[in-house]
């Protein structure tokens, strides 16, 4: 089922999510549902507060080397931790919940995070490029986090005065 994408400046996206305990039925449905709505809505990455759901849950699916967004691909993580970060690296960055603005942000370049699968098996894996930036990401959300809080003054302060004028004009 696809879900709502939870939008800035809903307040549900400051939560801080909480951990899963049972690996069921329930907790599958949920990613599934997750993925449906990551692919109906065109993103590469989805946090489960992202659909109003307070969970520490998240979904990673990258392009290939052809460009190409293939299932087997996905990266799903039920309680993820980052427990190394290394370097630093800056990259263009977008939001499902902040439709329409991609700014540029700055990130550990290598990270070491650890989480279990949809079955309660513990993962660790060390991550670097676009799948260290979006994991960085997605784990913000679960902190109620959003990228947006990463900009300079003054590119936040612009941003704000445009969202409010999007809002206003219904968009
Ligand atoms: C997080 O972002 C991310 O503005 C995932 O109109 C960001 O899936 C990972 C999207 C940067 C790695 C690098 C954004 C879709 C999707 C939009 C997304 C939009 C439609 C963003
Ligand atoms: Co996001």
């Amino acid at each position: 089922m696809i879900r709502d994408i939870v939008i800035y400046p809903d307040k549900r996206l400051r939560k801080v999510s909480k951990d899963i305990t049972e690996f069921d039925e329930k907790l599958h449905t949920l990613l599934n549902d997750m993925y449906e709505t990551m692919i109906a809505k065109e993103g590469i990455g989805l946090a489960a507060i992202q659909i109003g759901i307070e969970k520490n849950i998240l979904l990673i699916n990258l392009a290939d080397e052809d460009g190409k967004q293939e299932k087997e691909d996905l990266l799903e993580a039920i309680n993820p931790k980052i427990t190394h970060l290394e370097g630093n690296e800056t990259y263009q960055e977008g939001c499902l919940s902040v439709p329409g603005y991609y700014e540029d942000v700055q990130r550990a370049q290598n990270i070491t995070v650890e989480y279990f699968d949809r079955y309660g098996t513990k993962i660790v894996r060390n991550l670097e490029g676009l799948l260290a930036i979006a994991m960085q990401h997605e784990i913000d959300h679960l902190k109620g986090h959003l990228f947006i809080e990463k900009l300079s003054y003054l590119k936040r302060k612009k941003f704000e005065k445009e969202w409010k004028k999007r809002l206003k004009a219904g968009k």
